[in-house]
């Protein structure tokens, strides 16, 4: 008999899973990881080790249920414009479809973020042609907002080439500011009514500090490093993200979805592994993260489990700090 899902154990054990952007579509919840490949790659600053080439979608009727493996939802081979490292995804639902949305690197080892469609949360989804124009960088999140105004986040520092893009155009030997110099922020666009385009050019979010003040690029407990998610909790919209150096998923606020965030605090402390990604989502009347660690993989980075465990609010809007190793 399939296993019942438990907080803080990997959802799957049969195959590699990380960065899970979890939804609730259709009354259950569904899971976008990247799914890790089982290599002996070397590991890179810019992250070749991360060497994805397809995604399967995770779905959890409840969660007193077992997680099931709906397949191979899209492969690298079937998207026409992207030639390898399919990282962190994302999904929405709008106009009676899902969308996945995905960052790869193109032909010529750029990344870049695509989208695919299905009538399925599950998938298998069929890519568009080419990138969405104008993206860049990895780990796109998009928000549907109440208003069904829909943004997409995206990021990340070093493999993820956020660096190289200060000036608008892709420059292979660009560096991100000196560390008394504001941090670089996560994107924002908003996306155009059938989610295929950006409405305008993406603009940089800025995090500040209680007294307005911009989080500095040294300030590494605090800065954006990857892995954007935003999501709104009474009225509030919340950017959390990965501080990268530091191995945490901190926190900023926001009365406004494109900004300034106000830095509040700490989600979730250091994983096992480099990297820690997540996701944040409200099931009936709970909240939840779903996060990875490389617990499965005795701390190889590059071959994660994806985990979940409930996340608590204080009656200020601010957000418990979670330890999941605490028992
Ligand atoms: O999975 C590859 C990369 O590792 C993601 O895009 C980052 O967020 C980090 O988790």
């Amino acid at each position: 008999m399939e296993k019942t899902v438990k907080p803080n154990t990997p959802l799957v054990e049969h195959i590699y899973t990380a960065d899970p952007s979890a939804h609730v579509f259709e009354g259950k919840i569904y899971i976008y990881p990247s799914h890790d490949l089982d290599h002996d790659g070397a590991s890179t600053h810019e992250g070749e080790h991360y060497a994805m080439e397809d995604y399967h979608v995770l779905s959890i009727d409840h969660f007193q249920s077992p997680c099931i493996d709906n397949g191979e939802a899209l492969h690298v081979k079937d998207v026409p414009w992207a030639k390898k490292q399919m990282w962190a995804p994302d999904a929405a639902y709008k106009n009676n479809q899902y969308y996945l949305f995905f960052p790869a690197k193109d032909h010529n080892d750029i990344f870049r973020i695509g989208v695919a469609v299905s009538p399925n949360p599950a998938g298998p989804f069929t890519p568009e042609k080419d990138y969405i124009p104008g993206s860049f960088s990895i780990d796109p999140a998009v928000l549907v907002d109440d208003d069904q105004k829909s943004y997409m986040y995206f990021g990340g520092l070093w493999g993820g080439q956020l660096e190289k893009w200060r000036t608008g155009t892709f420059l292979p030997e660009g560096e991100g500011p000196a560390p008394s110099e504001p941090a670089l922020g996560p994107m924002v666009a908003e996306l155009t009514d059938d989610m295929l385009s950006f409405k305008d050019a993406p603009q940089e979010l800025s995090i500040i500090d209680e007294e307005g003040n911009p989080i500095l690029a040294g300030d590494e407990e605090r800065r954006y490093f990857e892995g954007p998610w935003v999501h709104k909790y009474k009225g509030n919209y919340y950017l959390s993200y990965s501080t990268g150096t530091t191995h945490t998923i901190a926190y900023a606020m926001s009365k406004n979805p494109q900004g300034p965030f106000v830095f509040k605090g700490t989600i979730l402390t250091p994983v096992i592994g480099w990297t820690t990604h997540h996701s944040i989502v409200q099931f009936e009347d709970k909240w939840y993260l779903f996060y990875h660690d490389c617990s499965l993989s005795d701390g190889v980075d590059h071959k994660r489990c994806v985990k979940y465990t409930e996340l608590t609010y204080n009656e200020d809007g601010t957000i418990q700090t979670i330890d999941p190793y605490q028992k």
